[in-house]
C-alpha cells in the first residue's frame, strides 16, 4: 500500500516537473495573428510555442523608452486586468517580462524594429523610440482581439513565439482629415490619430480651412476661428479648435509618433477667410443669393471685391480667391503661418494651393513663391497640393500630387519630392461603388482592391521610387459628418494603403493581403470601428 502511495506520488511530481517544462504550443488563433499583421512584416518567423502575458508579467523599458513602455501598459491593463508593472531596465532578469530595448541595428533605420518572443520573454528592440512603438503596435496585433476591450476579459493572453524584423519602405505614410468641411471635436480627431497609429503611419494632415469654414484660432485675425468657422456644410454650427486645444492634438498625435502637418488653403478654397475679413476678398465667381450662395446657373461674374463675403455651406469648389494685389493680404498670410508655425514642432506647413480657378495664373505664380518665402522666414518646410509645381519650387519644396501626372512631373522635373494621393486611388471619401451611401465619385468608385493593388513607384511616367516621399490618403468631408462616417470610409481602405506605404512591392499581393485583413475584423469590431463589409474580402462568418 505504501510503495503504491509513493509511486503515485512519484508520478504525480514527474507530470507536474513535466508540465512546467513542455513549453505551451500556440493555438491555431496565436498563430493565424502572428501570420495576420498588417502592414506585412519584412519578415515573420513562428516557432510554435507561446508566451503568455499573466498577472505576474512585468514591463522593463529602457531610460529613453519609458513613453513608449506607458503607452504599452495602458493597452495592457483594461483588458488584461493585470498590474503590469513598468520598471527601467537595469541589469536584473527579465524572464516573464516584455522588454522595450534600445539597440544599434543600422539596417532597422530610424522607424524599424525586432519583435523576439520566446516562451520567456517578449523583446522589442529598436535604435528609437519610434521603432518600438511600431513594435508595440504589431504586438498588440498578435494577441488575441479581447486586448481591445476597455474591460477586464478572461482570456489566455497569449502570444505565437517567432520572431518579427520590420522597417518601412517610405518615410511619409499619412492620412488627411478635412476638418473644414465639416468639423470634428478633438476627441474624434485624436481618435483619429489612434486609428491610423494602430497601422504605423505617421503623419496626419488636418485641412484646417475652406469656403466653408475656419478651424483654427488665429489671435491676431480672430474672426477667421469666431465667424469664419461658425458654419459648416448643410449649415450646421461648425466650430473651431483653440490654440491650446490644437496644441493639445499635436501633443497627443506626438505620443504616438505622428507629426501634424496643417494645412491653411489658399489663396482658393478661402471663403471662410473672405466672409471675415472683406479686404482678403478678391472676387467669387458666384453671386450670394438669399443668404446662400448660388450654384446654378453657374455664373463667371466676379462679385464683391473687398467686401466681405457671405459664409458658404454648399459643396462647390474653385470660386474664391485672396486678394493678391494688396500688400495687406501678404501680412495676413505671414500672420497665420507665423502662429501656425508656433504651434507646428513638425517640419512642413501645407498652403493648399489646389483649384485656385479664379485666381489669375501670373498672381497664382508669384504667390506661390511668395508664400514659400514666408513658410521657409518661419523656419518651416512649404508643402502643396500639385498646383504648386507651377511656381518656383525645388528640392525643399514638398508636391502632393493627387490628380494632374504633368503636375507631377514638372515637379520632379524641378527637384521637389512628391507624397502620393492620387483620388483614383487613395482618396478616402470616393464611394466604394454606386450603392455606397456617403462619398463622391468624381475621380472613381474605389474598392477595397483597387485601393490596394498600385505601385506608386510605377503609377506616372516619370515619377520613380527616389522622387516619392511616401503615401497620404486623404478623407474630404463634404459628405462626412460623424466618427462613425469617417470610419465606414476608412475601413478597410486605410490599412492597406498604410501597407503601400510600410512594405515593399515586392512582398504585397491582393490574394494573400485580403485573408490578413479579413482576420482583423473582429478587432475593429472590438473597438467599436464601424467599417464596409467589402465582398471582396474573406470575412469570417
Ligand atoms: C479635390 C478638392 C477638394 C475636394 C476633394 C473631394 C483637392 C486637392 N481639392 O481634392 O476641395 O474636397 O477633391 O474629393
Amino acid at each position: 500500500m505504501k510503495k503504491l502511495y509513493y509511486f503515485i506520488v512519484l508520478l504525480t511530481g514527474a507530470f507536474v516537473i513535466q508540465s512546467c517544462n513542455t513549453p505551451p504550443s500556440a493555438s491555431p488563433e496565436a498563430i493565424a495573428a502572428f501570420e495576420s499583421v498588417i502592414p506585412k512584416p519584412v519578415s515573420a518567423t513562428h516557432t510554435g510555442n507561446a508566451f503568455l502575458i499573466t498577472d505576474k508579467t512585468t514591463v522593463i523599458a529602457d531610460p529613453s523608452a519609458m513613453e513608449v513602455g506607458n503607452y504599452l501598459v495602458n493597452l495592457l491593463r483594461p483588458a488584461t486586468g493585470f498590474n503590469l508593472p513598468l520598471s527601467e531596465s537595469k541589469d536584473e532578469a527579465s524572464s516573464g517580462a516584455i522588454v522595450l530595448s534600445i539597440i544599434d541595428n543600422k539596417s532597422l533605420g530610424d522607424e524599424g524594429y525586432e519583435l523576439a518572443v520566446t516562451t520567456e520573454q517578449v523583446t522589442i528592440s529598436a535604435n528609437k523610440p519610434a521603432g518600438l512603438f511600431y513594435g508595440v503596435q504589431t504586438l498588440r496585433q498578435i494577441l488575441p482581439a479581447a486586448i481591445e476591450q476597455s474591460a477586464v476579459q478572461t482570456a489566455t493572453w497569449e502570444i505565437a513565439t517567432g520572431t518579427i524584423t520590420d522597417h518601412p519602405e517610405y518615410t511619409w505614410r499619412g492620412s488627411m482629415l478635412d476638418v473644414a468641411r465639416h468639423f470634428f471635436s478633438v476627441a474624434d480627431v485624436k481618435r483619429y490619430i489612434d486609428l491610423i497609429s494602430l497601422y504605423k503611419m505617421n503623419v496626419l494632415h488636418l485641412h484646417l480651412s475652406d469656403d466653408q469654414g475656419w478651424r483654427i484660432e488665429i489671435k491676431s485675425w480672430p474672426n477667421l476661428a469666431t465667424h469664419g468657422g461658425s458654419t459648416q456644410v448643410g449649415g450646421g454650427a461648425g466650430g473651431y479648435y483653440t490654440q491650446e486645444q490644437y496644441a493639445g492634438i499635436v501633443a497627443y498625435a506626438q505620443a504616438r509618433f505622428i507629426t501634424i502637418v496643417p494645412e491653411i488653403d489658399m489663396p482658393g478654397h478661402i471663403n471662410s477667410a473672405l466672409a471675415s475679413y472683406g479686404e482678403l476678398n478678391g472676387g467669387i465667381t458666384i453671386v450670394p443669393a438669399e443668404g446662400r450662395i448660388d450654384l446654378s446657373p453657374k455664373t463667371s461674374v466676379i462679385d464683391g471685391k473687398s467686401k466681405p463675403t457671405q459664409l458658404y455651406t454648399g459643396t462647390e469648389v474653385g470660386f474664391s480667391t485672396l486678394q493678391l494685389k494688396k500688400e495687406a493680404t501678404f501680412k495676413f498670410v505671414d500672420d497665420v503661418i507665423r502662429e501656425l508655425s508656433a504651434l507646428t514642432p513638425g517640419p512642413y506647413i501645407h498652403i493648399g494651393g489646389d483649384e485656385a480657378s479664379v485666381t489669375k495664373k501670373e498672381e497664382y505664380i508669384v504667390f506661390i513663391n511668395r508664400f514659400n518665402e514666408i513658410v521657409k522666414s518661419h523656419g518651416k518646410r512649404m508643402i502643396g497640393w500639385d498646383e504648386i509645381a507651377q511656381g518656383t519650387i525645388d528640392s525643399t519644396v514638398t508636391v502632393q500630387l493627387w490628380h494632374s501626372e504633368e503636375f507631377g512631373q514638372l515637379a520632379v522635373e524641378k527637384g521637389s519630392r512628391l507624397v502620393m494621393s492620387p483620388a483614383k486611388k487613395v482618396y478616402l471619401d470616393m464611394q466604394y461603388d454606386s450603392a455606397t451611401r456617403l462619398g463622391l465619385h468624381w475621380a472613381a468608385y474605389i474598392e477595397v482592391a483597387d485601393s490596394y493593388n498600385w505601385d506608386p513607384a510605377t503609377l506616372i511616367d516619370g515619377v520613380a521610387k527616389e522622387n516619392i516621399v511616401g503615401i497620404e490618403a486623404p478623407l474630404w468631408s463634404e459628405t462626412i459628418v460623424t466618427m462613425d462616417d469617417i470610419e465606414y470610409m476608412i475601413f478597410p481602405r486605410l490599412p492597406g494603403i498604410a501597407e503601400i506605404g510600410w512594405t515593399t512591392t515586392a512582398n504585397r499581393s491582393w490574394e494573400e493581403y485580403k485573408v490578413r485583413l479579413a482576420k482583423h475584423a473582429p478587432r475593429w469590431k472590438v473597438m467599436g470601428i464601424d467599417y464596409y463589409p467589402s465582398t471582396q474580402v474573406p470575412w469570417a462568418k
